[in-house]
């Protein structure tokens, strides 16, 4: 987990907190005592519908009927929510949420990897996690092009290629599946932004193409003072190959990352692929 600077999330929480103070009846106490802070350890899991995540096992099937193995799992994941629990009756929807400018990698082959902890979030119940699969625009940029991740290896392995646009893969998923000829071959599903920079192949794209989204999932969190609350989220694998589109690994099976067919269809099958395993 790497935090980075959090400026710009800190200045519409503070607009919101001014708005709902100057916005609030007698009813809202700002002087009520402070109910303190915890911290929230996130884990990152996976699973393959009904079956364990186990790596290099040729023993799923996606809703294309495509058998596969995964042989690599790696994603980002970054600027997290905790939406605060909101009682009918409250007028103030956002005035509770927490919110981290994180970024979080994850490699389901590396342990170390599997949690991160927000920290210093204030006491309460909390009904939803959201968060961002992949940077948006704002981080999923190079060091050289302005951006802040670290240069780490684990980071520097998730790179993008300049002349795609730079920044950083969303995810690395890739592993063996049987094909239509009954071959067993690899696929790769890389998502990220597509922007061709005077490409030799793909020419100069006039935009990028950002293809991150956000996850929201419920929860049933709280948080106490001085408390450590465990909160896991689960991927199922196969909802990247499903929901609303099918993903054929048979029409897909590598060379995604300029593809704005496969990356949209990536992109509109992700925001379920996460659900809560408390
Ligand atoms: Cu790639």
């Amino acid at each position: 987990m790497f935090s980075r600077r959090n400026m710009r999330r800190f200045a519409p929480a503070f607009l919101g907190i001014v708005l709902g103070f100057y916005g609030c009846g007698d009813d809202d106490n700002p002087s009520s005592p402070d109910p303190g802070e915890g911290d929230v350890v996130l884990a990152f899991d996976a699973r393959v519908d009904d079956q364990a995540f186990t790596m290099n096992q040729m023993m799923y099937t996606n809703a294309s009927s495509n058998e596969y193995a995964v042989k690599t799992l790696q994603f980002i994941v970054s600027d997290f929510t905790l939406h605060a629990h909101v009682s009918p009756k409250s007028a103030h929807d956002d005035e509770g949420d927490f919110t981290s400018a994180a970024v979080h990698y994850r490699d389901a082959a590396d342990p170390a990897t599997r949690t991160m902890t927000l920290t210093d979030v204030p006491a309460g119940e909390y009904d939803f996690v959201s968060f961002t699969f992949g940077l948006d625009e704002e981080d999923n940029l190079d060091p050289d092009q302005g951006g802040s991740l670290p240069q780490t290896d684990d980071y520097e392995a998730m790179r993008w290629p300049a002349s795609w646009g730079g920044g950083y893969h969303y995810m690395k998923c890739e592993g063996d599946f049987v094909d239509a000829n009954g071959d067993t071959v690899t696929f790769a599903v890389h998502t990220g932004k597509r922007q061709a920079m005077n490409d030799g192949t793909f020419g100069t794209d006039a935009a990028p193409s950002h293809h991150f989204f956000e996850v929201t999932v419920p929860i049933d969190l709280e948080v106490t003072d001085g408390g450590t609350a465990d909160l896991t989220l689960a991927m199922n694998v196969n909802e990247w190959f499903r929901d609303p589109a099918a993903y054929d690994f048979d029409v897909y099976p590598r060379m995604v990352m300029m593809n704005l067919a496969a990356q949209a269809l990536l992109m509109g099958n992700g925001p379920d692929v996460f659900d809560p395993t408390q």
